[in-house]
């Protein structure tokens, strides 16, 4: 790990452990999320004061109602890009982790990835960055399994799996017997769905012949000798024998290379998989993809108490309403691709665009807009941008990217930021390279088509 860095993370924990009584504000996606929990099982295992705040961002108005609420504050997964707000407004007694690009603005406690040369968007989350600070606290190595779900959470694995100082926090895990690393097949739902579904909602790849049909995933799977039940329970892809996993792994990659599906495609559905070792055989949380979608899903439908339960350890009465609302989360997300297959999206030069009015959440339209790419609907050579409205009159537009395009320079975060310096009050925009948002008022939206238009069409060429 870069020593500058651990220097540092251990320089906040010191002044972490001098303290007491918190108010950790954390982002309420499945890394902001997991970051909060790792800090609060920290904060939690030293006998420390605390309680909790999960917020989808960092605006002025909710920096003012926070202020003067507690001793001290954390912020997790933003903040780097708000600290001159946090500066006037909560003043002193702060501490902000994170790995989104940085205001250039200084203060003592800020521990940040990228201020040590670290890639914030592919090496090490916020959840990662808040495991640092942890393991400098105390014996809270095991926190690392909820530091790789984060990392994953924002989607941070390569094609090698995951890297940089996320591959030494792996490593961690595993030396402390929270994790296991494994080579299979990675579409999504090893373990929460039974093996029909597994293929017939894969979106990512897309598989011909398979995807969206029940009967002839069902058939697929007979034909390759393997039980749909083991009695009266729909058998899971993890609950197969290895015997069994190879024949259905080989009958794909057959079936793909028959429909001409590009070989990088394939390869693509292989990789590195990341096991919790300490939860049950059947929990979705048991595989730390599936953890991260669970917690998005209770996010995203406004119980992020809920998810954050779930990382503070509670598998009872918080588990099973997640649940709940991870089966809602999907019927919504169906419905919402449904919706824009249907209405189909404008294409513009620089990027698709879809307006989904009130249809679709404004907590999931990103997540549906970049689904569309697995869907087929929309070709990769361009980000997809989404809309909602709000009831409050202003609209909030979703971005989502390839890693192609990101490695041909778009950046939507970048793009969504500039917006925001341009049109000044009433627009805030920001994220990451292949993800990002902005919120801006209705009536911009002519100018908004327009700008980004030029922006993107600057950053690629
Ligand atoms: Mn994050």
């Amino acid at each position: 790990m870069n020593t500058a860095f651990v220097q540092k993370a251990r320089e906040i924990a010191v002044e972490i452990g001098k303290r007491n009584d918190f108010l950790v504000v954390g982002n309420y996606d499945a890394d902001g999320i997991s970051s909060t929990g790792i800090m609060c099982t920290a904060l939690n295992r030293l006998g420390k004061k605390f309680s909790t705040k999960i917020l989808k961002q960092l605006y002025e108005e909710e920096i003012e109602k926070i202020a003067g609420t507690a001793q001290n504050y954390i912020f997790i997964d933003f903040g780097s890009g708000q600290l001159g707000l946090l500066k006037k407004i909560v003043k002193e007694n702060f501490f902000v982790i994170d790995h989104h690009q940085p205001e250039k603005e200084e203060w003592p406690f800020h521990l940040n990835p990228l201020l040590f040369g670290v890639d914030g968007g592919s090496e090490i989350s916020a959840a990662g960055t808040a495991y640092m600070v942890a393991r400098e606290l105390g014996d809270n190595r095991d926190l690392s399994a909820l530091a790789v779900v984060g990392a994953l959470g924002d989607m941070q694995e390569q094609s090698t799996g995951l890297s940089g100082h996320n591959r030494e926090i792996l490593e961690e895990g595993i030396g402390k017997g929270v994790l296991s690393k494994k080579n299979d097949l990675k579409l999504y739902g090893r373990i929460s769905r039974p093996l029909v579904q597994f293929l017939q909602f894969s979106s990512n790849p897309i598989i011909p012949g398979l995807t969206a049909n029940e009967k002839a995933c069902s058939e697929f799977i007979l034909g390759t000798g393997v039980d749909l039940k083991e009695g009266e329970t729909w058998r899971n892809y993890e609950s197969l024998s290895p015997e069994e996993k190879k024949r259905l792994a080989t009958a794909l990659i057959l079936h793909m290379n028959k429909n001409n599906v590009p070989d990088w495609k394939i390869q693509a559905m292989f990789g590195e998989v990341y096991t919790l070792e300490k939860e049950s055989r059947q929990s979705p949380l048991r595989d730390a993809k599936e953890f991260g979608t669970v917690m998005n899903a209770c996010g995203r439908w406004g119980h992020s108490d809920i998810a954050l339960s779930l990382c503070l350890g509670d598998r009872a009465e918080a588990y099973h309403v997640a649940l709940g609302l991870l089966a809602e989360h999907r019927k919504q997300l169906r419905e919402g691709i449904e919706l824009m297959k249907e209405r189909g999206v404008e294409e513009y030069k620089n990027f698709y665009f879809f307006d989904a009015g009130d249809r679709i959440k404004d907590s999931i339209i990103g997540i549906v807009a970049g689904m569309l790419y697995g869907s087929g609907a929309i070709s990769e050579n361009k980000p997809i941008i989404a809309l909602t409205h709000n009831p409050d009159g202003s609209v909030k537009a979703s971005g989502r990217a390839t890693g192609e395009l990101v490695r041909r320079g778009l950046n939507l975060g970048k793009a969504f930021k500039e917006l925001q310096a341009r049109w000044g009050e009433g627009t805030e925009g920001g994220g990451h390279a292949v993800a990002a948002g902005v919120k801006f008022p209705a009536e911009k939206k002519q100018e908004f088509l327009k700008e980004l238009g030029e922006i993107l069409g600057k950053q690629v060429s």
